[in-house]
């Protein structure tokens, strides 16, 4: 299962012996660098430490070495394949897996791997000024590895396109470089992605959250019938795990620095110390929060019911749940508003998976929370960050037509203008946060808003040159 870095495109799917898929990805690779080198990182580099993956088993996937970021070597891996894998709910429960696209599937699995697609290069969009405002080298080469590890999950997405879909895929993996994140006349196709990341808060809020919708839903398609897509899935959740690494200590980070000046200075103000106040923090998490929340559509969708029956989109561990793994019986409490009120009404299983899905996010976005939490509570602080209310500033499902304060409270839409920027990142707090945001690039030194790391990266000291400016 190791890849061959003999050939152009280094993958492990035997891409040498189908002459004509080989010669169509080769023709899309360079319109991929020419979208890289114009929309990719702006910050010129010599070289990264970067890790690569090399091999999808268990043990020693990945070469960590220093590369120059254009010469990253973006191929196509897939987890191995079990020969008795067999669709795990749905209709065709119990039937073995397809290696190919059934043709009454086709355009409902083209679109779920188009909108997983058109995430991928977003992400890298979004985040491509930040090279010039890191707060030390170590984060900066973090910055970096997410950013080709998500050109790689393009890569992904664009192989299953070339290798199942035809012309059509082929002109799909055409359109994912075309459309650009914020583009007014072709933007990504979900609205967080259309949102900037101009700033390192933002990229760890982004990081947390987003990504973290990113891992649910491959999570689910990791569970598809669709076997290629499944294996894709199951590798690209390896390479995610380190994003999320990124979010969560980032935000620690941040945590631990205002909590020490506020606990040092017995003041909440430690905007004069050069750190983020906790309130600014908490603006920033109600936004990333609310907007990756509508990552995952209406609670009630006969999208997610159709995908489910088909066998195309599982439910997070579909293995784990004892249920017969068909639903149509069953039902489910979603999230909706009653008569004005947010509250909660029972809908068939099928058409809440979406709000399933949901759950297990919110339970997990909730442990960040806890754990910076803890931090300011070991700095001996009695404020708290929190997780708004689902229905705070939605812009799709059940509460995208009112307004609600973070507790939950319905606001008429008056005082939502008048209010928002008590809950909201306001133009002030963005650009303090920004004024915040100068680049150090001393190997071993820190930014003043952030604490340094735990550990280097990949058993590397803290002052280790992980970037070679140009
Ligand atoms: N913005 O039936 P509904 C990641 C549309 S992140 C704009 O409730 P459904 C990553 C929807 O398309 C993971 N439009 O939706 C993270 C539908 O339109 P049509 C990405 C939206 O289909 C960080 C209509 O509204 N992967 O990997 O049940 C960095 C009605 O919606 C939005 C996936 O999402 C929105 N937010 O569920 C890098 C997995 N939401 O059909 C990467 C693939 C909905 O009426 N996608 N709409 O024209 C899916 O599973 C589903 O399509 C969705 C939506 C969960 C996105």
């Amino acid at each position: 299962m190791s890849a061959d870095y003999t050939e152009k495109i280094p993958n492990n799917v035997g891409l040498h012996d189908d002459r004509r898929l080989q010669r169509a990805l080769e023709s899309w690779q360079p319109n991929f660098l020419s979208w890289w080198e114009s929309m990719g990182p702006t910050l010129p580099t010599r070289d990264v430490y970067l890790r690569t993956a090399v091999n999808v088993g268990r043990e020693g996937w990945a070469h960590f070495g220093h590369v120059p970021m254009r010469d990253y070597r973006w191929g196509i891996f897939l987890a191995e394949r079990d020969p008795d894998r067999r669709i795990g709910f749905g209709a065709h429960k119990g039937e073995p897996v397809w290696q190919k696209v059934p043709g009454e599937y086709r355009a409902d699995l083209r679109r779920l791997i188009v909108i997983q697609g058109d995430t991928e290069p977003a992400s890298v969009e979004q985040q491509r000024n930040l090279g010039a405002t890191a707060p030390s080298l170590y984060d900066l080469r973090n910055l970096f590895q997410v950013n080709v590890e998500e050109g790689r999950h393009l890569w992904a997405m664009v192989y299953l396109l070339h290798a199942h879909f035809g012309r059509e895929g082929r002109e799909e993996a055409e359109e994912l470089l075309h459309r650009n994140s914020g583009s007014e006349e072709s933007p990504r196709i979900l609205g967080a992605f259309n949102e900037e990341t101009p700033d390192w808060l933002s990229f760890f809020m982004f990081t947390y959250f987003t990504d973290r919708d990113g891992k649910y839903q491959l999570g689910t398609l990791k569970e598809s019938g669709f076997d290629p897509l499944s294996r894709t899935c199951e590798f690209m959740l390896k390479e995610e795990a380190h994003h999320m690494f990124v979010g969560t200590t980032g935000i620690d980070r941040v945590v631990e620095r205002t909590a020490r000046l506020m606990a040092d200075h017995d003041s909440d103000d430690v905007a004069a110390q050069g750190a983020i106040p906790l309130d600014v923090v908490q603006k920033y998490l109600n936004f990333h929060y609310s907007v990756s929340l509508d990552l995952f559509g209406g609670e009630t969708s006969s999208n997610v019911a159709n995908y489910y029956t088909a066998g195309l989109k599982g439910r997070w561990l579909e293995g784990r749940r004892a249920d017969d793994h068909k639903l149509a019986d069953d039902s489910i409490l979603v999230d909706a508003l009653v008569e004005g009120t947010i509250g909660q009404t029972e809908v068939a299983a099928l058409i809440g998976l979406n709000a399933d899905l949901r759950r297990e996010y919110v339970a997990d976005c909730q442990s960040g929370v806890n754990r910076w939490n803890k931090i300011l509570a070991e700095a001996g602080l009695e404020a708290r960050l929190k997780l708004p209310s689902v229905a705070f500033n939605r812009k799709v499902g059940a509460f995208a037509s009112i307004e609600a304060t973070p507790d939950g409270e319905v606001l008429e839409a008056q005082e939502w203008e008048r209010r928002q920027g008590e809950w909201l990142p306001t133009e002030v707090d963005k650009t303090f946060v920004r004024s915040l945001m100068r680049p150090v690039y001393k190997p071993g030194r820190i930014a003043s808003w952030i604490a340094p790391p735990r550990s280097g990266v990949n058993g590397q000291p803290l002052d280790y040159e992980y970037v070679h400016l140009s």
